[in-house]
């Protein structure tokens, strides 16, 4: 049976002072028709469990502080262990141009800089959702 429910996106920032983005893209998103949980400040950990607790297609995280390579590690070991490394990440912010690959090494599905156009994010998030939303049916399916 296809999920009908709204893709739901949690949305996570690292830092206290670069508000506006963060509301920025959370106003896209609505506007574009996703449920969005706002998870605020949150550690990588913090993250994990809410990501699970909402059930959410999509964890979108804002990285100003500088510190992607720091973050998104802990984050997938994390989620490794709580048993949700399925869920896609996306980054945006100021990711440094060079540490981009090792992000998307990692696992980071998307990574959005400055300036991004904010349909170009909105429609990218949706494909990746609607990704994760047939791999999740698909393996319903399989189940005996
Ligand atoms: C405005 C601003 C501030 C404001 C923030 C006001 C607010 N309420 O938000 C204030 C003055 C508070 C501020 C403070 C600081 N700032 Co400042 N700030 C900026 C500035 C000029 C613009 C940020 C912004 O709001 N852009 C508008 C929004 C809409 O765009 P955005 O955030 O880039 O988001 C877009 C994309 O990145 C993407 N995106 C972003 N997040 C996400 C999340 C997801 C999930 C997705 C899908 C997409 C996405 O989508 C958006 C649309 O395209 C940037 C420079 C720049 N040009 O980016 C510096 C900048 C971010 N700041 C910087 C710094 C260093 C600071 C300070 C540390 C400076 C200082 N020494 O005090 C302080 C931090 C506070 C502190 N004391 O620790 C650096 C960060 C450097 C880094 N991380 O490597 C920058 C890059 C300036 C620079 N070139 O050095 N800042």
């Amino acid at each position: 049976m296809p999920d009908e429910r709204k893709m739901r996106v949690l949305l996570s920032r690292d830092d206290w002072y670069h508000q506006r983005g963060y509301w920025v893209i959370a106003s896209a998103l609505k506007d574009a028709g996703f449920e969005v949980v706002l998870g605020g400040i949150q550690t990588p950990v913090d993250i994990v469990q809410t990501a699970l607790e909402e059930d959410v297609d999509v964890v979108g995280y804002r990285i100003m502080d500088g510190a992607p390579k720091v973050l998104l590690p802990i984050l997938f070991e994390e989620m490794e262990k709580r048993g949700g490394r399925d869920i896609p990440v996306v980054v945006g912010g100021i990711v440094p141009e060079k540490e981009e690959t090792v992000l998307r090494e990692l696992g980071v599905r998307d990574v959005f800089h400055p300036y991004s156009p904010l349909q170009e994010i909105t429609e990218r998030i949706r494909r990746i959702a609607m990704e994760r939303r047939r791999s999740r049916s698909d393996s319903e399916d399989e189940k005996p």
